[in-house]
């Protein structure tokens, strides 16, 4: 047969279709939570049918076009069919109206121009309208870039089977500013990223890769405004990232901020402090030197010649071998307001990031970002913005709120959160993010009496501050999948839903994201949600619990090693275990909180136990609220930590069959490693002690080989 003609083509036909739906279908999680699977419930597909049978789009702007396509692309994916389009005022049943404030003209129903102007930029409105008898919906915002988060939520709201008669929404950003962070270098390393290379094929750019706008696609999805496309870690030799203020890199600046433009994001790029130093070797880069001043007003000219809605610089200044300010005899505000002059006539914004080293304090890391900016509050600039890591110590999988933020009453403050797992297991473990930000976002900082919750001081609704919001360090790279880990793309998820709304609960947000991603099968929703509910929890118990935290190794932070941080950090010795950081007593740290938040944390009566290591020294025979000791406390969360992860994997053992093959057996490969790595930690941690205290398991689970096995680790 095969040597006739026809039957060969059609049996290529056939490969070929084979291949195309297999990858058009493919579950390698490339298309994240924007999957626009085919609804299967016959009667929500009829209702949804009845309500999204043409597009009617009112302006043309790159933005409202964005719109368009992913809406057209979501309704064939989601209804089986493409919807059809009209122009112009002619409207019937089941049209959906797209538009702003500027260009919705007399069929927006009862969605008013002076409605759509309160919203605020970003905000949006969903609503059913009568227009003529017909019975039609209108997705509308002030700017288009309020009517593109509409079309993302309408999306959802059809992803998570939300019925018709329920569709209504209005809603407005908490954070003004909702920026993904990217830590990924010129030479297309990504520091502490996990998912492969940088997404940014830097020596291919201004040549845009297709993966671009679908990046750009997920973040707008979950409202993020903002991307900052290059490491921190600016001056570094090899990583280059100085390099992007230089001449022959602003075309491929150009480049990605196109590419990121129609979806609403601006661009921002880290800088180097010392930048006039090693590009132009100026002999100095002093703030206060008028010719250094003048290097980058002319610099930030040339950018906005080239990118008009540049968002602006990300500095780290005076840490971990980056330049900055102290150098020169100035201070933090002298070096940011120095570039918020430069940035100012094109509106463009400073972000000063907090997380800085000072000699004078090293004994005590987590002293030092309040000791450095509180004496500054106030000299800021109002195009500056103070970024504060979560915690005063870096990203540890429990730190208490930093202090910066109830300290820093007169200036503009940004949260920064890591939603890379540098600390938290990479992308080998399970460790939802989503409940920790929560805590962090609802913690009261008492900056201005009670009801100062964080959340409130970084969208500035406690006192009206400006530009804030929330930034995330990217857990994205090259990986088809976009984060290594499919599950971790929850985290992703979560922190832009969180940076639009902190007030959404985490099962909420969670349990979206699980029907969005893995579609809505009851069992599937609950086994997935519960698995990433539970997960940050036991990765703690397994590590470091009680606040104690850096009990990793150096370097890659992912194994234990807690004999080596003991001197600077837990400072575990023979009779106990934790920082005094109390008044009384230790060095003080706890004062740099408000009263009533220094007394809680510094008395062991009020001090939540999940904080106590970090501001208590105490024996390792204090009993806890539980009556255990403290000794027996980490022995059996280490134990348990382990047993959870294997309550994990059997949870995600039920799922074989209901989920996709692919992603199924990717996760299962993931988990079991995890049980690996949990029982590493397990018998270093409880071994460490045991050999430090001398004090055995009560319950006699110490087994001497494990203990020698253990050992090695270090
Ligand atoms: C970008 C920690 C990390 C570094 C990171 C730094 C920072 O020290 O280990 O990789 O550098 O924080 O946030 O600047």
């Amino acid at each position: 047969m095969l040597q006739h003609g026809i039957p060969k083509v059609r049996l290529l036909f056939v490969i070929l279709t084979i291949l195309i739906s297999s990858r058009l279908f493919a579950e390698d999680g490339y298309e994240a939570w924007l999957r626009y699977r085919p609804i299967e419930d016959k009667s929500l597909l009829n209702e949804y049918r009845g309500a999204a049978v043409c597009l009617n789009v009112q302006g043309d702007t790159p933005i409202l076009k964005s719109a368009q396509k992913e809406l057209c692309r979501g309704l064939a994916g989601l209804l089986g069919h493409e919807i059809g389009q009209s122009t112009g005022t002619t409207t019937g049943n089941g049209t959906i109206i797209l538009g702003t404030a500027a260009t919705l003209g007399s069929i927006s129903g009862s969605v008013g121009k002076s409605e759509l102007k309160q919203l605020g930029p970003d905000g949006y409105i969903i609503r059913p309208v009568l227009i003529g008898g017909h019975q039609e919906l209108v997705i509308a915002g002030q700017t288009d870039r309020g009517t593109l988060y509409g079309v993302y939520q309408f999306l959802r709201l059809m992803q998570t089977h939300v019925p018709v008669n329920k569709w209504t929404r209005k809603e407005t950003p908490a954070n003004p500013l909702r920026l993904v962070n990217h830590w990924d270098n010129l030479n297309g390393t990504v520091e502490r990223g996990y998912a492969g290379d940088s997404i940014f094929y830097w020596d291919q750019l201004p040549k845009l890769d297709p993966r671009y706008e679908d990046y750009a696609r997920l973040l707008a999805s979950i409202g993020i405004n903002g991307c900052v496309v290059n490491n921190v870690n600016t001056a570094k030799d090899g990583l280059q990232g100085w390099r992007l203020l230089t001449t022959p890199w602003l075309p491929k600046l150009k480049a990605l901020a196109g590419a990121m433009r129609p979806y609403g994001i601006r661009l921002y790029i880290s800088v180097s402090f010392t930048s006039p130093v090693i590009i132009d070797k100026f002999k100095t880069a002093d703030p206060l030197d008028p010719a250094v001043n003048k290097w980058w007003a002319d610099k930030a000219d040339e950018i906005y010649r080239e990118i008009p809605d540049f968002g602006g610089f990300l500095v780290k200044a005076d840490s971990e071998g980056e330049g900055g300010p102290l150098e020169y005899g100035r201070n933090h505000a002298d070096g940011a307001n120095m570039l918020a002059k430069a940035l100012k006539p094109h509106q463009g914004t400073v972000i000063w990031r907090a997380f800085v080293y000072d000699v004078k304090n090293a004994n005590d890391r987590a002293k030092q970002a309040y000791l450095n900016f509180k004496p500054l509050d106030g000299l800021l600039q109002d195009n500056v913005i103070l970024q504060s890591k979560n915690g005063p110590m870096d990203f540890q999988v429990r730190e208490p709120v930093s202090p910066v933020f109830s300290a820093m009453g007169k200036s503009n403050l940004m949260l920064e959160l890591q939603i890379t797992q540098e600390y938290t297991g990479h992308v080998t473990d399970l460790c939802y993010l989503v409940p920790q930000w929560k805590e962090y976002l609802e913690f009261d900082t008492y900056a201005k009496g009670e009801g100062s919750t964080l959340k409130k001081i970084v969208s500035g609704a406690l006192d009206g501050r400006k530009s804030a919001g929330i930034a995330g360090v990217s857990n994205v790279g090259s990986d088809r999948n976009w984060t290594g880990h499919p599950l971790a793309q929850a985290n992703l998820y979560g922190f832009g839903r969180l940076a639009w709304n902190p007030d959404l609960s985490s099962t909420a947000i969670t349990e979206e994201w699980v029907q969005m991603a893995f579609g809505n099968d009851p069992t599937v929703v609950r086994t997935i949600s519960e698995m990433l509910l539970n997960s940050w929890r036991t990765y703690e118990n397994y590590t470091s619990p009680l606040g104690a935290g850096f009990m990793c190794r150096e370097g890659d932070h992912f194994n234990p090693d807690p004999a080596k941080r003991a001197q600077k950090y837990h400072h575990s010795d023979t009779k106990g275990v934790g920082f005094d950081r109390t008044g009384q007593t230790g060095d003080g740290y706890a004062r740099e909180y408000p009263q009533a938040v220094a007394s809680r944390f510094e008395s062991l009566a009020t001090c939540p136990e999940d904080y106590l290591l970090f501001f208590h020294h105490l024996p390792y025979t204090y009993r806890l609220k539980s009556g255990k000791t403290l000794i027996q406390h980490i022995y059996d969360t280490h134990f348990d930590g382990v047993e959870q992860v294997k309550q994990m994997v059997d949870s995600w053992k039920t799922l074989e069959g209901r989920i996709d093959q692919e992603r199924y057996q990717n996760v299962l490969d993931r988990l079991k490693m995890q049980i690996a790595h949990a029982e590493l930690w397990r018998d270093a941690i409880n071994t460490y002690y045991f050999q430090l205290s001398g004090i055995p398991d009560a319950k006699h689970r110490l087994d001497p080989a494990l203990i020698s096995e253990a050992v090695p680790i270090q």
